[in-house]
């Protein structure tokens, strides 16, 4: 009896991830969807490996939960990868999470071009080592003219910087005349944002337990819905992102109507 209550708190997860897809698909999936990858440090922890080998077990998951969000239809799949806090760490650990991208490319881009990827970047490119940049910006050109998913990796990003960076701008336009105070909106100030020729994200998912935005796409998130999962990041799978998006889909249901929204 419990058990009948507690299986269907989720949405049916005894179903084959194939007949899961097609029913996801049979309904409004999320356009943009915004991943903080968190836990990796944790699951190499458990393991008695170094934080470095979480960090590869982590990048093996952007792989599968590429191929699953593109499979699903999703137009955009934001992935915070490095933060501006990250700097922090220990120059060691820094060294190896700037190969990622080198690695991660001379993988799987060929399977990225094949599946019609766009990869992009939102961050401060300017900061990243020199083979860190070549890398990223080589997948850029590559996939330039994909119109399949758009894979986002958020990279020595922070979203109050950006933030600050699109008030001087604006700030600029006002000071040389070409725009006045009242022309100051939710628009403008979203299209000054490095996000600007993206959609919002619809739903946000963070790994690990953790239930925090940690400086990412605050701006952006403000009509997002939330899916926190104790799932880390390297074990985070088809089935996973599966569930977060059934949630999804159950929770916005009522789309449309302001009901529940916190404006009536
Ligand atoms: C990184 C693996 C995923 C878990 C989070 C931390 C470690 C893929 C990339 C990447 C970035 C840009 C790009 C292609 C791939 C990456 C960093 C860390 C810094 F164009 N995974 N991954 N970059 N991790």
């Amino acid at each position: 009896m419990l058990e009948k209550l507690l299986r269907k708190k989720t949405a049916a997860p005894d179903r084959s991830i194939t007949e899961r897809i097609a029913a996801v698909k049979s309904k409004q999936v999320p356009a943009h969807v915004a991943i903080i990858m968190d836990g990796n440090g944790r699951w190499a922890k458990r393991r008695n490996l170094p934080r470095i080998a979480g960090h590869h077990e982590g990048m093996k998951t952007v792989r599968k939960i590429t191929r699953i969000a593109n499979e699903l239809g999703i137009k955009v799949l934001t992935l915070y990868a490095f933060s501006t806090e990250n700097w922090k760490r220990p120059k060691m650990e820094i060294d190896f999470l700037m190969k990622l991208p080198g690695e991660f490319l001379s993988t799987y881009l060929p399977e990225l071009v094949e599946q019609n990827v766009k990869v992009e970047m939102i961050g401060n490119f300017e900061m990243l080592p020199d083979h860190t940049k070549h890398a990223i910006q080589r997948a850029m050109e590559a996939t330039a003219d994909n119109d399949g998913l758009t894979l986002n990796f958020a990279m020595n990003y922070g979203s109050r910087l950006e933030l600050v960076e699109s008030f001087k701008e604006i700030a600029t336009l006002i000071a040389d005349g070409s725009i006045s105070v009242e022309d100051i909106d939710e628009s403008l100030i979203g299209s000054h944002l490095m996000t600007a020729h993206l959609p919002e994200p619809d739903l946000l998912i963070r790994t690990s337990g953790e239930v925090r935005l940690s400086n990412f796409m605050l701006w952006q998130v403000a009509y997002a819905e939330f899916s926190f999962t104790d799932v880390l990041w390297p074990d985070f799978n088809a089935s996973c992102m599966l569930s977060a998006i059934e949630d999804f889909q159950l929770r916005n249901r009522r789309f449309g109507s302001l009901e529940g929204d916190g404006n009536v």
